[in-house]
């Protein structure tokens, strides 16, 4: 059973706490420390208020939710990784369950690393993508909450997370949920992906 949002534009699918179901259609995921915005980061993208229910109580999403978009993909809301508080169990079923979600079979066409811009480039974040690198996985590093970034720190922030992770200065996208910055940028490169054939052999 799946719910329609938005007019039958959207329908969630379900929260999966487990094993995490191929739904045969070409996923986007959105991946991120707890509290990055990574849920209203997905409502800013569908433009819609509320698919996604955005937390002030770190690391509470801890299923893959997935959203069928248009029935044209799926968008998978990861849960948050890093929150201090998480106790460790909680923190290694995370980490199964991110790992198995990224491992997976799946039609996985981008994944979307959402970043804070204010904190120093490493930790968890350096962990996801030199692991997506390494899977061989296309991600956009979407640097979130920009709003709260003084404009005259922007060039520099930005500066250090492509130094910092070894980035292409175009897979970096900084965004604002709250005042739309970057939002139709990251519409189009998820409209791309999704479009793209996948790579054929020979
Ligand atoms: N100023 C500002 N605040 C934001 C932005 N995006 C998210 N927030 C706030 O940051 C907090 C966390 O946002 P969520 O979207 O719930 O974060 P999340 O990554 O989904 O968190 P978990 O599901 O707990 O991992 C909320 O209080 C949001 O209102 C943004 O672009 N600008
Ligand atoms: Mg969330």
């Amino acid at each position: 059973m799946s719910k329609p949002i938005a007019g039958g534009r959207v329908r969630f699918l379900g929260a999966f706490p487990a094993e995490v179901p191929l739904p045969g259609l070409p996923e986007v995921a959105v991946a991120g420390r707890s509290n990055v915005g990574k849920s209203r980061c997905l409502n800013a993208l569908l433009g819609i208020r509320g698919v996604a229910r955005v937390s002030r109580t770190p690391g509470r999403t801890r299923a893959v939710h997935l959203y069928v978009v248009e029935n044209r993909y799926v968008l998978a809301d990861l849960p948050g990784y890093g929150h201090a508080e998480v106790p460790s169990a909680v923190r290694a079923s995370w980490k199964g369950l991110v790992e198995g979600y990224l491992a997976g079979p799946r039609d996985l066409r981008l994944v979307l690393a959402l970043v804070d811009p204010r904190r120093v480039p490493g930790g968890m974040d350096g962990v996801l993508l030199e692991g997506l690198r390494q899977a061989g996985i296309p991600f956009l590093v979407v640097a979130t909450k920009v709003d709260r970034v003084p404009r005259n720190d922007r060039i520099r922030l930005l500066g250090n997370l492509v130094e910092g992770y070894h980035l292409d200065p175009l897979s970096l996208l900084p965004i604002s949920s709250v005042d739309g910055t970057g939002i139709e940028a990251l519409r189009a490169a998820v409209d791309a992906a999704v479009a793209s054939r996948r790579p054929r052999r020979g």
